[in-house]
C-alpha cells in the first residue's frame, strides 16, 4: 500500500533526487538507540520541579518555601523575588496595535492561568523535587476568569492584565473594507456562517525537556532543549537570562515531535538554565504529560463569523470576516503573527475573489498561551473559507466541485495577487480537483448518494481545495509585518580531504525526514553518493546560523540554502579541476561529479578527486583559496504556495451521531517531490492531525479556567483504528522562487483535513437542513445537531 520505498543503495547520482529512498533516520529512532534531552545524564545532575499556579486567576499573595527547603535533597527554592536576571519573555512579532504586557519567568504577584509557574524547586532526584514544590504554601486570591476569546473582550470582564484597560492584545484588519461593504450591497447571493475553531491542545509524543550545565571556567551554559529551532532560542533566552550568545550553546538532540509547539521561548527552559547556574549543577527539567497539557502553548482558539457575496451566477464578488482569536494569558513568540499575517492572508483560498475584508480582535484570556500548531492561521483560514464556498454552493443550488471550479484563480492568472497582500507566485487547481474527483469516481457517488438516501442511509462528500502559504521567509517581508527575526536560511557543505561530505543546515527537523532529503539535494547537487553524505542540524555550536524548522520552510528554505552552497562548491571545485586537467574553465562540462574537458571526455576528475586536491593545495590555481565548503544564507523572495483538493466520503448514522469513513483521497500540489515516501508520510499525518481536530480534539475550559481537558483520558487524539486508509497523489507546479521548485507539505494534511470531513458530514445531513456543526464532530455533537433539525421529525 501506498508509495513503495527503495534502500539506500539502490540509488544512483541521476536519479537521486525525487527517489523515495527509505529514511536514514529510522534504524537509530526505531530501535531506542537515538538520543533524546531525557536521556542525558551528567555527573552530580539535579532535577528541576515547577509548582504551578492551581487557578486560573488568582492573587498571589505570598509564597512560603520554607518547609520545602527544609527537605533532605533539596539543593534550593526559587520565586519570583530571587531572579536576579531581566526574565521577561519576548514576543517574537509586533503588530501596531499590539499591547505587550510583561511575561515574567515566574509569576510574582498575580497568577493568569492554570499552570502558571510561581516557583522552581531544585533537587537530588527529580521525585525530591516534585515533593518540595508539593511543600510550598501558597497564598491566593482567587479572581474571576475568562477563558473564551470573544467574551474576554467585552466590556465587564476579568481583566488579564491589572496594567491594561481591557483584555484586546490587538485590533488588525487586512484588505478594503469599503469595496467589500460595497460588494455586498450589490450582490445577488450572500452566504453566511458563524463558526468556531477549537482551541487544540498539540500533542508530540515527547514533552519538553532540558538539560542545562554552566561551566564556571568559561562562563558558557549549554542547554540541551527540545527546541524546533535552536538558534532562536539561543538568541531569545540570551536576552531572558542576560547571557551573551556566544556563551550560549543550545543543542536540540534528537527530539519527538514538535508540531509547533516547541517553537515559543518558554519560562521553563530559561529557569532550568538560570537555576543550573545558580546551583552550578546540570539541571534537567522534564515535562510530565499534565504540565505540557496545561503549559504547553495551544492552537486555534478563533471565533468568526464570515460571508461571502455572489452574483446572479454564482460568481464570488466578496468576502468579509471577523474573528476572536484567543491568545491565551501571555503573547508567545509567534503568536500575534498567527491570527493575523498567517491566517487573514489565505482568505482568498483558491478563488479570484475581487474584495475582501478580515478584522481579528486578539484577546487575552486566563488560559494557556496560544502560538503555532500545525498549520498555524493557515488551518483557521482554509476552514472559514471552504466552509463558506460550501455553503455559498447550497445557496446557489450548485454543485460543490462545480462552484469551486467556477470561482478558482484561473490558470493563466498567475502571479495572481489577492486582494489581502498576498501574491501567489504559482498555481494550476483544475488538475488536482479533476483526478480527486476521479478518484473517489465523484458522478457515480453522487448517483449512490440518492439511492442510500432512499434507504434513509446518509452519505456525504466533503471538499477541501485547499492553498497554503509557507516556506517561511522572505526576511524584507517579514520585517514589514512586525518579525523580530529574519527568516533567510544558512547551509553549509563541506567536502572533507576523503570526498565525503558533511553538510550543517540551520533548520533543526524533529521528525520530518531532513537527513534523508537533505542528503539527496547535496547527492544531486555535487554528483557524490548519498551514502558519502552526512546531515547536521540542531546545534548553535556546530551550524553557523539558523532559523528553525516550522512553517514547512525547511525544504524550500534550508534545502535552497544546501543546493546553493552545493552550487558554490561546485563553481570552486570547477576552477580546480579546470586547472589540475590543463584545460580552460570554459571548457570543462559538470556532471555527476565527473568535470570533463568538452570533446576530449577521458581528460576527466571527479569531485571528490579535486576535493583532495583543494586540502593538499601542492598545485592550486591562481587566487584560489585550498579547501572545499561553502556557506549561504538563502533568503528567498516570495513564500511558496502548495495547494490541492481533498475529498472525505463519510457515512452518517443519524440515530447514533456516528461517523464512518468510506474514502479520503488527497491531491496535493507541492511542487517536485525530493522523496515521494516522505512527502506520503507527511501528508498521512497531517491529514490524521486534521481528521483529529474535526472529530475527536478539543481543549475545554470551565467557569473557573479550569482545564478539564488536562490529560489523553480527557482529550482525545485519534488513534489509527479512527484514521481512515488514504488514497494519496499529486500535481506538480513548481515554484518560480526557489532553486528546487519546491513547496513545503509539512503542514498541508492538516490545512485540508478538517473541512473535508466537516463539509462530508453536512453534505451526508443536508435531508436534516443541517448547514453547521462546530468542530469536533463528536457522535454526540451529531446526534444533538440531528435532533435540533427542523426536519428532524
Ligand atoms: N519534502 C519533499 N518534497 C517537497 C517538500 C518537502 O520531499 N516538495 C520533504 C522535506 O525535505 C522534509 C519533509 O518533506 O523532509 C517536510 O518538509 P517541509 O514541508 O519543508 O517541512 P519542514 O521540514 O519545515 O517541517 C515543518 C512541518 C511543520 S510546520 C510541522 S508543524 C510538522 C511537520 O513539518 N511537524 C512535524 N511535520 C512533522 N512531522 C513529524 N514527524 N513531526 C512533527 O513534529
Amino acid at each position: 500500500m501506498g508509495i513503495e520505498t527503495i534502500e539506500a543503495d539502490e540509488l544512483d547520482v541521476e536519479s537521486v533526487l525525487g527517489s523515495a529512498v527509505e529514511r536514514r533516520e529510522d534504524p537509530s529512532l526505531i530501535t531506542g538507540e537515538a538520543e533524546y534531552t531525557d536521556d542525558i545524564q551528567r555527573p552530580n545532575m539535579a532535577h528541576m520541579s515547577v509548582l504551578r499556579s492551581q487557578y486560573g486567576h488568582a492573587t498571589i499573595n505570598g509564597v512560603d518555601t520554607s518547609d520545602a527547603e527544609k527537605m533532605d535533597g533539596v539543593i534550593g527554592v526559587y520565586t519570583a523575588d530571587d531572579l536576579d536576571v531581566p526574565g521577561e519573555v519576548p514576543t517574537g512579532w509586533l503588530l501596531d496595535s499590539l499591547k505587550t504586557p510583561a511575561h515574567p519567568l515566574l509569576a510574582g504577584e498575580t497568577a493568569r492561568y492554570q499552570g502558571d509557574g510561581i516557583a522552581v524547586a531544585v533537587a537530588e532526584e527529580r521525585y525530591i523535587a516534585s515533593d518540595a514544590v508539593d511543600a510550598i504554601d501558597v497564598d491566593y486570591d482567587r479572581r474571576d476568569a475568562v477563558t473564551d476569546p470573544k467574551e474576554a473582550v467585552n466590556e465587564g470582564s476579568p481583566v488579564v492584565h491589572d496594567d491594561l484597560d481591557d483584555n484586546t492584545a490587538f485590533d488588525w484588519e487586512i484588505g478594503d473594507a469599503d469595496e467589500t461593504d460595497a460588494a455586498f450591497d450589490e450582490a445577488a447571493h450572500t452566504a453566511e456562517i458563524d463558526l468556531t475553531n477549537q482551541r487544540l491542545i498539540p500533542n508530540a509524543m515527547e514533552p519538553r525537556a532540558t538539560v542545562a550545565e554552566y561551566k564556571p571556567g568559561t562562563e558558557e551554559l549549554e542547554v540541551h532543549m527540545t527546541s524546533q529551532n535552536p538558534h532562536l532560542h539561543r538568541q531569545l533566552m540570551s536576552g531572558v537570562l542576560d547571557v551573551p550568545e556566544h556563551k550560549l550553546h543550545i543543542v536540540a538532540p534528537n527530539v519527538g515531535g514538535g508540531f509547533g509547539n516547541k517553537i515559543g521561548h518558554y519560562p521553563d527552559e530559561a529557569l532550568a538554565s538560570w537555576c543550573a547556574k545558580e546551583t552550578e549543577r546540570p539541571v534537567k527539567w522534564t515535562a510530565t504529560r499534565s504540565e505540557s497539557y496545561l503549559t504547553g502553548t495551544h492552537g486555534r482558539d478563533h471565533v468568526t463569523h464570515g460571508e461571502l457575496a455572489m452574483d446572479e451566477e454564482g460568481t464570488i464578488t466578496g468576502m468579509r470576516v471577523k474573528t476572536y482569536a484567543g491568545m491565551g494569558a501571555y503573547l508567545s513568540t509567534f503568536a500575534p503573527a498567527v491570527p493575523t499575517y498567517l491566517y487573514g492572508t489565505l482568505l482568498s483560498g483558491q478563488y479570484d475573489i475581487p474584495a475582501i475584508h478580515c478584522n481579528v480582535v486578539g484577546a487575552f484570556t486566563n488560559s494557556a498561551p496560544v502560538d503555532a500548531y500545525r498549520g498555524a492561521g493557515r488551518p483557521e483560514a482554509l476552514y472559514a473559507v471552504e466552509r463558506m464556498i460550501t455553503l455559498g454552493a447550497r445557496e446557489m443550488g450548485m454543485d460543490p466541485a462545480e462552484f469551486r471550479r467556477q470561482n478558482f484563480v484561473p490558470e493563466d492568472d498567475f502571479p495572481h495577487q489577492t486582494p489581502v497582500a498576498v501574491e501567489y507566485d504559482s498555481g494550476d487547481y483544475e488538475p488536482a480537483l479533476d483526478k480527486a474527483l476521479e478518484a473517489v469516481g465523484y458522478d457515480d457517488l453522487r448517483e449512490r448518494q440518492e439511492e442510500l438516501r432512499e434507504e434513509g442511509r446518509y452519505l456525504g462528500i466533503g471538499f477541501s481545495s485547499y492553498i497554503e502559504a509557507c516556506g517561511l521567509a522572505p526576511s524584507e517581508l517579514a520585517g514589514q509585518l512586525g518579525a523580530q527575526a529574519g527568516l533567510w536560511e544558512s547551509g553549509l557543505v563541506r567536502v572533507h580531504p576523503t570526498g565525503k561530505v558533511t553538510a550543517f543546515c540551520g533548520t533543526s527537523g524533529h521528525g520530518q525526514g531532513h537527513e534523508t532529503t537533505y542528503a539527496q539535494i547535496v547527492s544531486d547537487e555535487l554528483g557524490i553518493p548519498y551514502d558519502d553524505i552526512e546531515i547536521v542540524e540542531g546545534d548553535t555550536d556546530e551550524i553557523p546560523q539558523g532559523m528553525g524548522t516550522y512553517g514547512s520552510r525547511s525544504a524550500a528554505v534550508g534545502g535552497s540554502a544546501l543546493a546553493t552552497s552545493s552550487q558554490k562548491v561546485v563553481e570552486k571545485a570547477k576552477k580546480i579541476a579546470a586547472h589540475q586537467l590543463e584545460a580552460s574553465e570554459d571548457d570543462i562540462e559538470f556532471e555527476n561529479g565527473e568535470f570533463a574537458v568538452a570533446g576530449a571526455p577521458e581528460r576527466s576528475m571527479h569531485i571528490q578527486d579535486v576535493a583532495a586536491q583543494s586540502y593538499l593545495a601542492h598545485d592550486m590555481p591562481d587566487g584560489i583559496e585550498p579547501g572545499l565548503e561553502e556557506t549561504s544564507f538563502y533568503d528567498p523572495d516570495n513564500f511558496v504556495f502548495p495547494f490541492g483538493t481533498h475529498i472525505a466520503v463519510v457515512e452518517v448514522d443519524p440515530d447514533t451521531g456516528e461517523i464512518e469513513f468510506e474514502n479520503y483521497v488527497a491531491v496535493d500540489d507541492v511542487g517536485p517531490q525530493i522523496n515521494p515516501k516522505i512527502v506520503e508520510g507527511q501528508v498521512h499525518g497531517g491529514v490524521a492531525q486534521g481528521i483529529g481536530q474535526a472529530l475527536y480534539e478539543g481543549a475545554e475550559y470551565d467557569d473557573n479556567a479550569q482545564l478539564v481537558t488536562g490529560s489523553m483520558q480527557d482529550y482525545t487524539v485519534p488513534k489509527a483504528e479512527h484514521i481512515p486508509t488514504m488514497e494519496t497523489d499529486s500535481t506538480v507546479t513548481p515554484s518560480p522562487h526557489n532553486p528546487l521548485g519546491v513547496k513545503g507539505v509539512g503542514e498541508a494534511g492538516t490545512i485540508a483535513a478538517p473541512q473535508a470531513v466537516v463539509n462530508a458530514v453536512t453534505d451526508a445531513l443536508q435531508p436534516f437542513d443541517i448547514d453547521h456543526i462546530d468542530m469536533p464532530l463528536t457522535n454526540e455533537a451529531v446526534w444533538r445537531a440531528v435532533n435540533d433539525a427542523p426536519d428532524a421529525g
